[in-house]
């Protein structure tokens, strides 16, 4: 598939980056994540799916304790445990602060927490935003990939970089599908 994104925007860039866009090739519209524990305990699955309208997210895990956890993607796609810090700061190739509720959000990876019920299972389909999976300049799955993190605490929305949502549970390597 083929999509045309010479647009009136681009026009005033190079010649040579527009035909290179038209003829990138569409090659995945998907990504998956099978979510870990520090433990390496399988512990849930994460699925990005890209529609006309952007990037869909859908998530399942399980073994968090209930109520709210900061949920996001994650730029680098490494999951090295117990702190899976490798996953480095949330995905946000537009160099925006975090947060859904902040007038200076948001970064690309941000998602709504993931509510756990009383049995500490969760599960989350929602719409990430405007993105692609591969190809083009704010691709997700880029040279250094990325990863889905679910952490401790809730997420803010709104306190850059991380909305206080504290230590890192659960992190899965995204690949394309
Ligand atoms: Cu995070």
């Amino acid at each position: 598939m083929r999509r045309l994104i010479c647009t009136a925007a681009l026009l005033p860039m190079s010649l040579a980056g527009c035909v290179g866009a038209i003829h990138a090739p569409m090659h995945h519209s998907g990504a998956i994540a099978d979510l870990a524990d520090a433990n390496g305990k399988a512990a849930g699955r994460a699925i990005i799916t890209q529609s006309a309208d952007g990037l869909w997210i859908e998530v399942t895990a399980k073994g968090l304790t209930p109520g709210d956890h900061g949920f996001h993607v994650h730029a680098v796609g490494t999951c090295t445990a117990p702190d899976f810090a490798s996953a480095g700061p949330h995905w946000n190739p537009s160099g925006h602060q975090h947060g859904r509720k902040n007038p200076q959000g948001t970064h690309a990876g941000d998602a709504p927490n993931l509510r756990a019920d009383a049995s500490g299972k969760a599960r989350l389909k929602t719409w990430l935003g405007a993105g692609s999976i591969t190809g083009g300049a704010t691709a997700l799955l880029d040279a250094d990939g990325a990863a889905i993190v679910i952490h401790a605490d809730p997420d803010d929305e709104m306190t850059d970089p991380s909305g206080k949502s504290g230590k890192r549970l659960l992190c899965g390597v995204l690949r394309a599908r």
